[in-house]
């Protein structure tokens, strides 16, 4: 398959990735031989119209790494995966025993489209089938057991589920800030430093590059979740695709909430300024993650 050199308008860059990954989904979302009520349903959380942020990240960090050049390693699998795992995410997330919502990407969620414990068993099964993707699609053995683990410990307990669990209030967590910064490191940018830290070693990153960029996308990430909470607070469902205003409906700890907008906002530049501060020995190559960072500052939904 042709690959595009990284280069132009962020939008341009993100939109022919989103249609790489989707190409990717379609073909990797399922494997062929499972149930065929079951891949539908995979199928329909897999490739529901979101942003395709992480696997972008995958593929610009994987080119950063590589100095601009073609990675050495194809990102595309990677990037998939992390897709399958975000999607598995929300999938879950979404369940009433979770965030119980009806809404996710401007469609019913998988629960209420097709039943809850079909949704159980789409998460079950998107998890997994990232790990099968990693294990048949990428060759070098030693790279796919690197990026599985990655993979595995932005996911797992001490990532984006441990996350989960403080976010529902399964844990002991400190109060104020502290408290919500633990939650958004873990539930949020632990998937954001994976995808980074995927696409650098598909880029033959050294240590010292891995660092960088996992960095930049902790601060990206930790950015993302509280804009992610500036909007629940501000804009609308239509214009989010999902229901907003529930941070404040249930008392939940956010930075809107105990800081107030003006200072969340705050917030959001300074964790900017770490992300750029995390890259700046990496040069142009890093040029498309800046102007993501910029992009998703003014994001809107
Ligand atoms: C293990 C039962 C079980 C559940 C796990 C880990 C988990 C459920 C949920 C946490 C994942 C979560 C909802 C994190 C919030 C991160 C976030 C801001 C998601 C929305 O990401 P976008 O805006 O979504 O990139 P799109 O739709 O564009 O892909």
């Amino acid at each position: 398959m042709e690959v595009r050199p990284v280069t132009g308008r962020i939008d341009t860059v993100l939109a022919d990735l989103a249609e790489r990954t989707n190409r990717d989904l379609e073909r990797w979302a399922a494997p062929a031989d499972a149930p065929a009520e079951l891949a539908e349903a995979m199928r329909y959380a897999a490739l529901g119209p979101g942003k395709r942020l992480r696997p972008a990240l995958v593929h610009l960090a994987a080119r950063a790494a590589a100095d601009g050049a073609e990675p050495p390693v194809d990102p595309a699998p990677a990037a998939a995966a992390i897709e399958l795992v975000h999607a598995y995410s929300l999938v879950h997330d979404d369940l009433p025993a979770m965030d119980d919502d009806v809404l996710r990407r401007g469609r019913p969620t998988v629960h209420a489209q097709f039943g809850e414990a079909m949704a159980i068993l789409v998460g079950d099964g998107l998890l997994t089938r990232a790990f099968a993707v990693l294990c048949e699609q990428v060759s070098d053995g030693h790279v796919a057991a690197a990026l599985a683990g990655e993979l595995a410990r932005g996911a797992g307990a001490a990532g984006m589920v441990g996350g989960q669990a403080a976010d529902m209030g399964l844990c002991e967590l400190p109060e104020g800030v502290s408290g919500v910064d633990y939650i958004h490191a873990r539930k949020t940018a632990a998937l954001f430093v994976a995808a980074a830290r995927m696409g650098a070693l598909c880029g033959g990153a050294d240590v010292r590059t891995l660092e960088a960029l996992g960095g930049y996308a902790q601060a990206l990430g930790l950015a993302f979740q509280i804009t992610d909470d500036l909007l629940d607070a501000t804009a609308g469902s239509d214009q989010l695709g999902k229901t907003a205003g529930k941070d404040a409906a249930v008392g939940k700890q956010t930075y809107p909430a105990l800081l107030g907008l003006r200072a969340t906002a705050e917030a959001v530049d300074a964790a900017g300024r770490r992300a750029l501060a995390s890259i700046e020995t990496i040069g142009s190559a890093a040029e498309p993650l800046r102007a993501l960072l910029a992009k998703l500052a003014k994001r809107t939904h």
